[in-house]
C-alpha cells in the first residue's frame, strides 16, 4: 500500500500530540478524556471508571477491553432496568458510531474493575487501557476523585466534548 508510510507517520504525529495529556488520548480517530475512578473504602474489591469515548466523524468502533494494574478482572458494564429496578450486568463491548460522545457515568455504561489490587485513594493517578476493534488500545490516565463523586475534578457530572467550564455545573465549593 502506496499510503501506508504516510498514514504511519501521521498516526505517529497524533500519538506525540496525544502524549502532551495524559488526561486526553486521541489514536485512529477515539479520544478518551475526562476519565476518573471512585474512591474505594479499605477491603473494598470493587471500583467503578467513568470517562468520555468520542469518534470523529470517520471512526465507527467498539470497544471491547479493559485493562488496568489496580484490579485483575477489570469488565465492560451498563445498567439495565429489570422491573423498575435498576441492575448492572456486564457487556461483551459498546458500538460506537461515528461523530458521537459516548458517556461512561454513574448509573450509566461504566467500567467495573473486580479483584481490585489496592485500594483507591483521593487523589491518586489509576491507568486505564482501553482496547477498541479498530483502533487498537489507547491508554488514560485516571484521577481519583471522593467516594460519592458524580463527575470529575468537583464537577457535578460527567462531562461532553463541547461542555465548557461555566455550563459544565462545575462546583468547588464542596456543600
Ligand atoms: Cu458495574
Amino acid at each position: 500500500m502506496r499510503n501506508s508510510s504516510l498514514i504511519l507517520s501521521l498516526l505517529a504525529l497524533m500519538a506525540m500530540a496525544s502524549a502532551s495529556s495524559a488526561h486526553e488520548a486521541t489514536k485512529n480517530g477515539v479520544t478518551l478524556s475526562h476519565a476518573w475512578i471512585r474512591a474505594t473504602p479499605s477491603g473494598a474489591t470493587v471500583g467503578a471508571a467513568f470517562m468520555e469515548i468520542k469518534t470523529d466523524d470517520k471512526t465507527a468502533d467498539k470497544l471491547i477491553g479493559v485493562a488496568t494494574p489496580v484490579a485483575a478482572r477489570p469488565e465492560i458494564h451498563t445498567h439495565i432496568m429489570d422491573g423498575n429496578v435498576m441492575k448492572m450486568r456486564k457487556i461483551e463491548g459498546i458500538e460506537l458510531k461515528p461523530a458521537t460522545s459516548h458517556i461512561l457515568k454513574p448509573m450509566g455504561d461504566h467500567l467495573m474493575l473486580i479483584e481490585l489490587k489496592q485500594p483507591l485513594k483521593e487523589g491518586d493517578l489509576v491507568k486505564l487501557t482501553l482496547t477498541f476493534e479498530k483502533a487498537g488500545s489507547i491508554e488514560i490516565d485516571a484521577t481519583v476523585e471522593p467516594a460519592g463523586a458524580t463527575g470529575p475534578h468537583g464537577m457535578d457530572h460527567q462531562p461532553a466534548s463541547g461542555d465548557d467550564a461555566a455550563k459544565s455545573g462545575m462546583d468547588h465549593s464542596k456543600h
